[in-house]
C-alpha cells in the first residue's frame, strides 16, 4: 500500500512560511486581500504548488491560484479542493491556510504514491475569502461559480478610494475577464475543503475531525443614521435627534434578533462610527457595520425585513432618518450527504474520531454547490478561538485533517456519480 502519511514537518514549515507574509506590526497576522504581503504570498502559493508537482499552475483572471494533478481519465469530471490564504485584520495563521497548504500536501501525497487518480484533481487558493471594505467576501469562488456581478465590481471602497473592479485591476487582475470565469453548472465531481473549525464544538466533544453538515448563510448590513447636530450642553434631551443613540439602539436590535432565533443564529456589530465625534456636540450622523448568520434559511430570509423595520422605527422615534444597505447575500448551504458519508468513512479508516458539526463560519465551499457536490472537513481550533492572534491548531491535528482529506479524495475519485 502506498504511504499516504502527510509530512507533518513539511506542513508546519509551510504554514510558518506563509505566516511571514504580514502587513503590519499589528498583533496577530494581517494579510488582507489586495495588500502587498498578500500579493507576495500568492507567489509563495504558486511555487508551493509547482514544488508539489502540480501542473498548469496559474493565476486566473479573478486572482485564484490554480494547479492541477492530472488523472488517468481527464475526460471524467474533476475533483477540486482548496481554501483561501487572506486573513482578517489582526487574525490568525490557520484560517484558510490549513486548507490550502493541506490541499497541496494531499495532491503531493497522491502524486508521489504512484497511484494516480482516475480524475484530475484541481487545487485552488481562492482570492479574497474574508470580508472586505467592498462588503463582498469569497471573491474568487464567486467568480468561478458565476456569482461575481458587474454591480459587485462597481462597489466603491472608502479606504481604497476606488471600485472593486479598479482595485482588482490594480492588483494585476482582469475584472472583466473575471466576470466570464463561471464554470458550467455540475462540472465538478465534488469539491472538498479542509478548514479549521474556528469554534469550540470539536474540542468540547473531544473529537478529532468535524464532518460539516451545513455552512451558515451571512447577511451583512451597512446602516446609516442622519439626525441633527446640536450643542451638547444646551439642547434639552427630549428635543434631540441624536444619530448615535439611534445607532446604539440598532446594535442592540441586531443582537436581540439573533438571541431570539428559534433554530440557530448569531449576529455581530463589528464597527460603529459617529460624527463629528466631539465631547460637546450631539452626533448628527452615525453608521454601523453588522452581520447576521444562520444555518436556518427561513430565519435568515425573514430577518432582513424585521431588522429594517425595527431599526427604522426606533430611529424615527428620535427623529433620525436611516438608510440600510444589505451587502453580502450568502444563503445557508447544506453539504452533500454522500460526501459527508465518505468523509466519515475516511476518518474511521485512519482511526480518527469524528463528529457531524455545522459551520457558523462562512467558506468558499458555500459557493461551490452550483458546480457539484460539496463537503468540508474540520480540524479543532484550540479554545474555539479564531479571527484573533490566539487562533491555534496543532500540527498533529492539521496532519490528521490532511490524511482524511487525502483518503476522502481517493474514495470520491473511485465513486461514479455522487448523488446530490
Ligand atoms: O467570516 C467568516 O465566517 C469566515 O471566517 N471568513
Ligand atoms: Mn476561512
Ligand atoms: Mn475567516
Amino acid at each position: 500500500m502506498p504511504d499516504l502519511t502527510p509530512d507533518a514537518a513539511h506542513l508546519a514549515a509551510g504554514l510558518e512560511a506563509l505566516s511571514t507574509f504580514v502587513q503590519s506590526a499589528q498583533p496577530g497576522w494581517t494579510r488582507q486581500v489586495f495588500s502587498e504581503p498578500y500579493l507576495a504570498s500568492r507567489e509563495w502559493t504558486f511555487r508551493r504548488m509547482v514544488e508539489a508537482g502540480l501542473s498548469d499552475v496559474h493565476q486566473d483572471a479573478a486572482g485564484n491560484i490554480v494547479g492541477r494533478l492530472p488523472g488517468q481519465h481527464p475526460e471524467l469530471k474533476p475533483l477540486m479542493t482548496g481554501s483561501h490564504t487572506d486573513t482578517v485584520w489582526g487574525g490568525g495563521r490557520f484560517d484558510g491556510m490549513v486548507g490550502v497548504v493541506g490541499a497541496i500536501e494531499a495532491a503531493r501525497l497522491i502524486r508521489e504514491s504512484g497511484r494516480p487518480l482516475a480524475r484530475d484533481l484541481i487545487v485552488v487558493d481562492f482570492l479574497g475569502e474574508e470580508a472586505n471594505e467592498f462588503g463582498l467576501s469569497c471573491l474568487g469562488s464567486r467568480a468561478i461559480t458565476g456569482e461575481l456581478t458587474p454591480g459587485h465590481l462597481d462597489r466603491l471602497g472608502e479606504a481604497a478610494g476606488a471600485t472593486l473592479g479598479a482595485t482588482m485591476a490594480g492588483f494585476g487582475l482582469d475584472p472583466d475577464q473575471a466576470l466570464r470565469l463561471a464554470q458550467p453548472a455540475g462540472s465538478l465531481h465534488a469539491y472538498i475543503e479542509l478548514h479549521i473549525e474556528q469554534g469550540p464544538l470539536l474540542e468540547a466533544a473531544g473529537k478529532e475531525i468535524g464532518v460539516v453538515t451545513a455552512i451558515a448563510g451571512i447577511e451583512r448590513l451597512l446602516a446609516a443614521f442622519q439626525g441633527r447636530g446640536d450643542h451638547a450642553g444646551t439642547m434639552p434631551m427630549a428635543d434631540r435627534h441624536d444619530a448615535l443613540l439611534a445607532a446604539a439602539e440598532a446594535v442592540l436590535a441586531v443582537e436581540h434578533e439573533a438571541c431570539c432565533a428559534p433554530v440557530h443564529a448569531v449576529s455581530t456589530t463589528g464597527r460603529i462610527e459617529a460624527l463629528p465625534g466631539a465631547f460637546n456636540v450631539v452626533p448628527d450622523s452615525a453608521r454601523i457595520w453588522a452581520e447576521v448568520r444562520s444555518i436556518d434559511p427561513a430565519w435568515l430570509g425573514g430577518v432582513k425585513g424585521r431588522l429594517a423595520q425595527r431599526i427604522a422605527g426606533l430611529a424615527a422615534a428620535r427623529g433620525v432618518e436611516t438608510a440600510l444597505e444589505w451587502l453580502n447575500d450568502q444563503p445557508p448551504v447544506a453539504t452533500t450527504p454522500a460526501v459527508r458519508e465518505t468523509i466519515a468513512q475516511a476518518a474511521e479508516a485512519v482511526g480518527a474520531s469524528w463528529e457531524a458539526v455545522p459551520s457558523g463560519a462562512g467558506h468558499d465551499a458555500a459557493h461551490l454547490p452550483r458546480l457539484g457536490p460539496i463537503g468540508m472537513i474540520f480540524v479543532p481550533s484550540q479554545g474555539g478561538r479564531s479571527h484573533v492572534p490566539e487562533e491555534f491548531t496543532t500540527t498533529e491535528d492539521t496532519a490528521r485533517g490532511v490524511q482524511v482529506l487525502t483518503q476522502t479524495l481517493i474514495a470520491l475519485d473511485a465513486q461514479p456519480a455522487i448523488p446530490a
